[in-house]
């Protein structure tokens, strides 16, 4: 019968208590968590995630770049599954609740089900993507995007980390590297759910986000190459200063997003002075640079005037600057259908929502290009996240918990389609 019945709650201190002893997988000394993709730390949050689920009575698969599916059988197994989860990886001093809400949430819906002896039509999987935060290997939506055909495998596993370490040899590392191939399988859709990581939820007073979509992007890896030299010695004329030339970079990403107003999201994120030595005049500098908008038409008037205009100030500075972009994604619409059924899920179980756009990127956005999918947002304090303080109540996680246990039956039990 589905979960029309409203006694049919999911456990809202058990979900509470697993993303607690998830959070121990990393835990930093000021409430975060550092689970870089594929690190030890994750590679443990993925052994006991797995058990978890085998515990569960979930049949537990890896795929060759390491995402990992827990299903549960329908009583029409030839049906494509209702997919849902997220991520275990976090940022280097991320928070407990980025990603992992929506996939500790996951096994509360199937841990749910096994407690009031239900079953669904068609098959349910819950998924844990791999390295969806792309910290450790430059890329984002490392998994999902191989899953969806948007990054070739043997480009992702030859990615090697500020170590030298590359992706394969990681996987490896953790054993993580599973036997499932890693490209896309029939799916009927994917939910996921996800703390809001910014204000309007919280500033709104609703407790649940219907996600309609997401905004544009764009990333760059840049690297400015000057000159190594003295500095005591060498005149102003003489120099070649990677060093003035990235920063006056920066301050040019800074000034194209003001100049979009309120919508305009620039950042420089990671930064490298080479070699770093106080009396050295830097000769190389590498880093990150990205742009996002909700207009995809605005991105691409950003990823036409940002290299331009960076090859002027390296031309002024007597540098060259390589500029490599690393991913354009276009402003992703998400499912109506399925949004609708998030509404009507949250309706059902007695919250607030709000229709609402997101501003960061999810695996929902690249599996959207496949699949009919939708996400659910919760609102988290401050808007906070991507930092160890960030943080959300046990009802908010409890309410969007329910909403995708609500969402996931009312898409698994529809009538087959003919
Ligand atoms: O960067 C993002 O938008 C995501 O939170 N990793
Ligand atoms: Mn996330
Ligand atoms: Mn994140």
């Amino acid at each position: 019968m589905p979960s029309q019945d409203p006694v049919c709650r999911i456990d809202g201190a058990r979900l509470w208590a697993s993303l607690m002893a998830m959070a121990q997988f990393g835990a930093t000394q000021k409430g975060g968590v550092r689970r870089l993709a594929l690190s030890a730390e994750d590679g443990a949050a993925r052994a006991a995630f797995g058990a978890q689920c085998a515990a569960a009575g979930l049949a537990v698969r890896v795929d060759a770049v390491g995402n990992m599916f827990a299903r549960r059988e329908g009583r029409e197994p030839a049906r494509p599954p209702v997919l849902f989860g997220s991520h275990l990886d976090s940022q280097p001093s991320g928070g407990k609740f980025d990603g992992a809400l929506g996939v500790m949430a996951g096994l509360e819906v199937m841990r749910t089900l096994d407690d009031h002896g239900l079953g669904t039509a068609a098959p349910l999987e819950l998924v844990n993507w791999t390295d969806e935060e792309g910290s450790r290997f430059g890329l984002g939506l490392t998994g999902s995007g191989v899953w969806v055909g948007a990054h070739g495998l043997d480009e992702v596993l030859a990615r090697t980390d500020a170590d030298g370490v590359s992706f394969g040899a990681a996987l490896d590392a953790i054993g993580a590297r599973g036997a499932a191939p890693a490209a896309s399988f029939p799916v009927d859709a994917y939910f996921e759910l996800h703390i809001e990581q910014g204000p309007i939820l919280e500033q709104a007073g609703a407790m649940i986000g219907a996600v309609t979509g997401a905004q544009a992007q764009v990333w760059y890896e840049a690297v400015a190459t000057g000159q190594d030299a003295h500095a005591g010695t060498t005149p102003p004329a003489a120099r070649k200063d990677a060093l003035v030339c990235a920063a006056r970079v920066v301050d040019l990403v800074d000034r194209m997003m003001r100049a979009r107003g309120a919508d305009g999201r620039g950042t420089v994120g990671r930064f490298e002075v080479r070699p770093n030595s106080r009396n050295v005049i830097p000769g190389e500098v590498r880093f990150t640079v990205e742009f996002r908008h909700p207009s995809s038409a605005e991105i691409d008037r950003i990823d036409a005037q940002f290299p331009r205009e960076a090859g002027f100030i390296a031309r002024d500075c007597g540098v060259t600057l390589a500029i490599t972009r690393m991913f354009r994604m276009p402003a992703q619409a998400f499912d109506p259908e399925c949004v609708a059924l998030v509404q009507a899920a949250a309706a059902r179980a007695g919250y607030a929502s709000r229709e609402i756009v997101s501003g960061a990127g999810h695996d929902a956005v690249l599996l959207a290009r496949r699949l009919p999918v939708a996400m659910i947002f919760t609102p988290c304090r401050d808007g906070l996240s991507h930092n160890e303080a960030e943080s959300m109540a046990p009802d908010e996680a409890t309410a969007g918990c329910q909403v995708l246990f609500e969402a996931v039956l009312a898409r698994a039990n529809r009538p087959a389609l003919a």
